[in-house]
This record gives C-alpha cells, sequence and structure tokens, in this order.
C-alpha cells in the first residue's frame, strides 16, 4: 500500500489564529481581532462586544448580532488573535522546522486587511504583500510548496459595521479585487489556492459580517450566493492570470450517519448532509443550484438577487480540486427530541454510541474519513486535499522541553490508515494531507491555547503570557517518518 509520487505532506494554519501582528505594518481590523478569548471545557464562549442603539452590549460570538450593530475593540480585554503564536515575526524559524518535519506544503492563509486594510482601499498595502512575498521565497528555497487560502476567517471589519457583510454585493467587488491583487503579485510563487475557507460555515456573524443572519433568511442566503459569486470569480481571474494554478473551494466536511436503519432517520441524513455540505460542493464543483436547494428556496419565499451574467460566472467558475477539513461525524435523525447533541467544528450534532470523543467532545471517527473521501470522490471525481485534520487536546510541556502527545500520534496514524485505505482499495484521487495547527495556535471555536493540535508547541497560555518558544512534540518526529516514507511508515 502507498501514496501516489509526489503526494503532498504538510501541515496547515491561518492568519487569524497564527499570525498575529494584528495592526503591525499597516494591517487593518479583521472580524476576527474583535473577538475575544473563550475557555472550551468551562462552557465560557468567545464574546463580541458591541455597540447598540447607543449602549454597548456583550453577544456570544456565534449568535445573532442585530442589523446596526458596531463591534468594536475594548481596552482591557485580550483579543487572542492580536497576537495569536506570532507566526509574524517568526515565520522563518518556524518554516524551517516544517522542512525539518519533511512538509512539501504548507498551508496558510493570507490576511485580506494586511492587503487591503479597509477590505476596499484603492491600492494594496506594499508592505503586507512583501511580507507574504518572502515568506513564499522561504517556502519555495526549502522545497515547500504554499497552499495559500485567501480568505480565512477575517472579513475586514468596515464591511460588518458599514454594511451587511457578504450579503452586499459589494463585498464580491472587494473580495475580487483582492484576490486578482494577490494572484498577480505572487503568481510566480504560488501555484495553489484556496478560495474561501470553510465556506460552507460562512454563516456566523463573526466570519460573513451578516447580521440577523438566522431571522433574516433573504439576507442569508444572499451572503451564501454571493460567497459564490466571489470564489467562481476569483477561480476565473485566477486561471487568466497564470493558466497553470490550481484553485479548490474548501468546505468543513460535516459528514453524518443516520441514527437508525428507519427510512425517516435516513432521509434527515440525506438532507442533512445537502444543507451542510453537498449544497457548497455542487454550486463550486458542478457550476449551478442544485434541485433541492432552488425547492428550498421557494419554499422559504426567497428570491435571490442576481446580476446579469452570473450564472455563467457560476458555471466557468467551477474549481480545480476539492478541499476540505475533517475532524469527527454526527448522527441525524428525523426527530431530535430527547437525543444526546454533541459538539463539533463550528456546529453541534446528534451524538453517535459506536464512537468516543476528544476532551472537547468531538467524536473520533477514522473510518468516516474513509467514508466522506468516498462520497467526495463518487460525487465530483475531482482531486481531493485534506486541508485540516487533527486532535484538539492538551499538552504538557516537561522540564526537559520534550512533549509526550502519543494520543496525537494515534489520531493521525488511524486516520492516515484510511486515507491509504481510500487511496488503494477505492481509487479515491487524494493528492494532499495537511493537518490542522500543524504548529500550536489559537483555537477558532473557543479562542483559546490549551486546545492544542500542533506537532510543535508554542509556549502560551490561554491568557497570551508565555515565552512563545517553539518546541518539537513526540509527534513531530513521527510526523517526519511519515512524511519522508511518504506515509509507509506510520510506526
Ligand atoms: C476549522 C477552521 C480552523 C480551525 C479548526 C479547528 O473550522 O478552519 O480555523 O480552527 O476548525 O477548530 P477549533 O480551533 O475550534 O478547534
Amino acid at each position: 500500500m502507498s501514496f501516489p509520487k509526489g503526494f503532498f505532506w504538510g501541515g496547515a494554519t491561518a492568519a487569524n489564529q497564527y499570525e498575529g501582528g494584528y495592526i503591525d505594518g499597516g494591517k487593518g481590523i479583521a472580524l476576527n481581532d474583535v473577538v475575544t478569548g473563550g475557555d472550551g471545557l468551562n462552557r465560557i464562549p468567545r464574546k463580541l462586544i458591541i455597540d447598540y442603539n447607543g449602549q454597548e452590549q456583550e453577544l456570544e460570538a456565534f449568535s445573532e448580532v442585530p442589523k446596526g450593530a458596531k463591534v468594536k475593540i475594548k481596552e482591557g480585554i485580550y483579543y487572542p488573535s492580536h497576537k495569536a503564536t506570532d507566526f509574524y515575526h517568526h515565520w522563518k524559524e518556524d518554516i524551517h522546522l516544517f522542512a525539518e518535519m519533511g512538509f512539501n506544503m504548507f498551508r496558510m492563509s493570507i490576511n485580506w486587511t494586511r492587503i487591503f486594510p479597509n477590505g476596499d482601499d484603492e491600492t494594496p498595502n506594499m508592505e503586507g504583500l512583501k511580507f507574504y512575498e518572502e515568506i513564499f521565497k522561504e517556502c519555495k528555497s526549502l522545497g515547500i510548496e504554499p497552499l495559500v487560502t485567501i480568505c480565512h476567517f477575517d472579513l475586514p471589519i468596515k464591511f460588518a459595521n458599514e454594511g451587511n457583510g457578504w450579503a452586499d454585493r459589494k463585498v464580491v467587488d472587494a473580495y475580487e479585487k483582492y484576490a486578482i491583487t494577490v494572484f498577480e503579485y505572487y503568481k510566480d510563487l504560488v501555484t495553489y489556492w484556496l478560495t474561501i475557507n470553510e465556506i460552507n460555515m460562512n454563516k456566523v456573524f463573526m466570519i460573513s459580517g451578516v447580521h440577523d443572519n438566522q431571522s433574516d433568511q433573504q439576507a442569508y442566503e444572499q451572503g451564501i450566493y454571493h460567497t459564490f459569486i466571489g470564489s467562481a470569480k476569483a477561480v476565473i481571474a485566477g486561471h487568466k492570470i497564470n493558466p497553470n494554478f490550481k484553485i479548490g473551494l474548501m468546505i468543513a466536511q460535516q459528514g453524518f450517519y443516520p441514527y437508525t436503519c428507519n427510512p425517516e432517520d435516513v432521509m434527515a441524513c440525506i438532507d442533512k448532509e445537502r444543507e451542510v455540505c453537498w449544497f457548497y460542493g455542487d454550486v463550486q464543483c458542478r457550476g449551478y443550484y442544485p434541485s433541492y436547494k432552488i425547492k428550498e428556496l421557494e419554499r422559504k419565499g426567497v428570491v435571490l438577487e442576481k446580476l446579469p451574467g452570473d450564472d455563467e460566472i457560476l458555471k466557468e467558475g467551477v474549481v480545480d480540486f476539492y478541499s476540505h477539513s475533517y475532524y469527527h461525524s454526527f448522527t441525524a435523525a428525523a426527530v431530535i427530541d430527547g437525543k444526546k447533541v454533541t459538539d463539533g467544528n463550528q456546529m453541534t450534532g446528534l451524538d453517535n454510541p459506536y464512537l468516543k470523543a476528544s476532551d472537547w467532545g468531538w467524536t473520533i471517527d477514522p473510518v468516516g474519513l474513509r467514508i466522506q473521501l468516498n462520497k467526495i470522490w463518487d460525487r465530483y471525481q475531482l482531486p481531493i486535499m485534506i486541508v485540516e485534520n487533527g486532535l484538539g487536546a492538551k499538552d504538557v510541556l516537561e522540564e526537559d522541553g520534550s512533549i509526550h502527545d502519543d494520543y496525537r500520534i494515534n489520531f493521525m496514524r488511524d486516520h492516515i490508515v484510511q486515507m491509504k485505505k481510500a487511496i488503494e482499495l477505492d481509487g479515491v484521487d487524494l493528492i494532499a494531507y495537511t493537518p490542522w495547527g500543524c504548529i500550536d495556535l489559537v483555537s477558532a471555536g473557543t479562542g483559546e491555547m490549551e486546545k492544542r493540535y500542533g506537532m510543535i508547541y508554542v509556549d502560551m497560555d490561554n491568557d497570551g503570557n508565555g515565552t512563545l518558544n517553539r518546541y518539537k512534540k513526540d509527534s513531530f518526529y513521527w510526523y517526519k517518518k511519515v512524511a519522508e516514507s511518504n506515509g509507509e511508515d506510520l510506526d
């Protein structure tokens, strides 16, 4: 059993959780810069502070934000993205560690507000463009292919405070201009691009900037529609700028099983997977809204506002490959009442009694990864990249600087075994594996440091205290063997 030659072994990060330097080098403020820290195990949610109707209020970060509210940064409060784990000042050291670990791919994101501080400035911030240029050059010199997410949870705050986020068409124009700028500037340094991170999770305010995003279904659906148009326009423009570009979608692969073999539960499962995943894949891989979504919009009375030519844009702007995160799975039932709910990536779902879970309650389901890879492959026949996967866990830094994270090694090994099976036994065209948070960074869901995914430890706690020194975990040495043996040596 072996992975194809040239398979990409790497790791994944995102600027909003890793980069820091939140106002350095001319950077502007993004939505994630106004989200406070939280604590997942003690159920303290991340918060937003808003001015609304002349009053200051605190809201849970994943709740609805009323129209007219303005989010802001308040003195004296700790905002984890501001320093994050300081890639801004450690990038060279970190990239060298990645190279030592055997990476031939490194997933990172460009911070939109480092290039266009307000999101829609006339000209780009050259300091920001140069910052990433140095990073990509360093990667290339070490044989590492950058995989670049154009927008990973960092919508410029202006679009949320002065408008309605992605529900406003002008955000599509700003995103397109931003994408063209980075495509042109890095056209000889970057080949692999992802348009919008976890586009299927782009529904909450702190990611999409759309206010009243559940109560106002018109704005909610319009916002989603605009992310598709933005992504498709980027694909079209990117292919013109460099025909060798490979531009992919990025979906949070939330796999579901029927809760029981009751046909009603099976149908509920189909509905759930369509709602959460396939709708997003269908539009971006096939180039049009699927029939089940058209029917749903009709039922809801939502009429999407389209511009002439939009249908053609969606068609032409289909992606070159499918990329996704995979952490866990859920179950789906026709009747939810009384059933146990479990936590997960940006959403909750029904629990599965056959699976164990992490300390944060996310189920551990390696076979589920093979199942999802097969479903994606059967549906689209496009190359697939797993661009996030991993176990969020507490680590202990020993006196001698070692970290014994056998739990993380076991998790990754079990998932890689299933990837092998998908390639060897099912013929899935899997081309990359970039596990999440290859170096410790801030959790997106809970805003804490304690939930670590890295193979490199960063000395920093939930309140931002620590030396920021980097230490190699046991998983570092293990993953190096895996990468260097092209997935043969998993011991
Ligand atoms: C995905 C995001 C990442 C990352 C990951 C892990 O949703 O794309 O940004 O954070 O999930 O989630 P968490 O950090 O909440 O554990």
